[in-house]
């Protein structure tokens, strides 16, 4: 039977490049977002891939929102197989006490709120059919701190224990949980997190071969498709040249 996965922030980056590969893996696929015209241009690439594809629009921070758009789900999109809460972003690199407290706000209520949200809408299906997977997107930056990097970094840390204390309560079901945790990633995330400062997210990637999103999509699917008793609990994946959020070699592609 085909197999139904959702992901949340589907309208860029590794998001859409889960969308993509899932697809092309024969999965019918839920993309979710806040765009709702590039959700629909992405559901209509998805269908002319020949997949099956359904665009539901709705901010992860907005609960009712997330509730309503769920609970539409019908004619079988409802048995959810595989959740990526992928949807997250970082805002500003300052000082944790020179930062702004709204853009603290808007990354704990996206990063780990929004992940809570879904995870509460979906993973109770999940049980009952004991069966399905939750990948969430962490990173890198939830295993160290980094200069600038602090309320991102513990809403990723946040996203480890929540992915482990998942783990923990559904250790008596078939219900897989992976933390899939990137390193340096070229999306559209540094252009977001340094408001339109695009000289300085390009920066970033400059000298280094940076992972793509669709090599966060490759790993994703990999861990969707292990056999049902092997349980992908985590993976740590960085771009060659790069060995923790701050060591990063730019003499290879300097
Ligand atoms: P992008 O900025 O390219 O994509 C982020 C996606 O999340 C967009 O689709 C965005 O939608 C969506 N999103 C943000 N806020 C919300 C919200 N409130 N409700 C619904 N959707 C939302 O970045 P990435 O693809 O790189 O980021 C995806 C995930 O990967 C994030 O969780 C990020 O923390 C994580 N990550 C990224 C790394 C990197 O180096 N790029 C490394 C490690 C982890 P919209 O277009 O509407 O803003
Ligand atoms: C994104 C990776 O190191 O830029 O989670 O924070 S990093």
């Amino acid at each position: 039977m085909t197999k139904t996965v959702l992901i949340t922030g589907a309208t860029s980056g590794i998001g859409e490049a889960c969308a993509i590969k899932f697809a092309n893996g024969g999965y019918n696929v839920i993309v979710t977002g806040r765009n709702a015209d590039k959700l629909n241009a992405l559901k209509s690439k998805i269908e002319a891939m020949g997949a099956k594809a359904l665009a539901l629009v709705y901010d992860v921070r907005d609960r009712e929102a997330a509730t309503k758009a769920v609970g539409s789900l019908k004619d079988g999109w409802e048995n959810i197989d595989v959740l990526i809460n992928n949807a997250g972003l970082a805002l500003g690199q300052e000082k944790e006490h020179e930062g702004s407290l709204d853009d603290y706000e808007t990354m704990i209520d996206t990063n780990i709120k929004g992940l809570l949200t879904m995870t509460k809408l979906i993973v109770p299906g999940m049980v009952k059919r004991d069966k399905g997977h939750v990948i969430n997107i962490g990173s890198v930056a939830g295993d160290a701190a980094y200069a600038g990097g602090n309320v991102y970094c513990a809403t990723k840390a946040a996203v480890k224990a929540l992915s482990d204390g998942l783990r923990i309560d559904l250790v008596d079901t078939s219900v897989r949980v992976t933390n899939l945790k990137p390193g340096l990633v070229e999306t559209n995330f540094s252009r977001t997190r340094f408001k339109g400062d695009n000289e300085r997210a390009d920066s970033l990637y400059r000298g280094i071969k940076p992972l793509t999103g669709d090599d966060i999509a490759d790993t994703a699917f990999y861990c969707a498709e292990a056999p049902a008793h092997v349980q992908i609990a985590e993976v740590l994946i960085l771009a060659t040249h790069q060995a923790s959020p701050s060591i990063v070699s730019r003499k290879a592609n300097g």
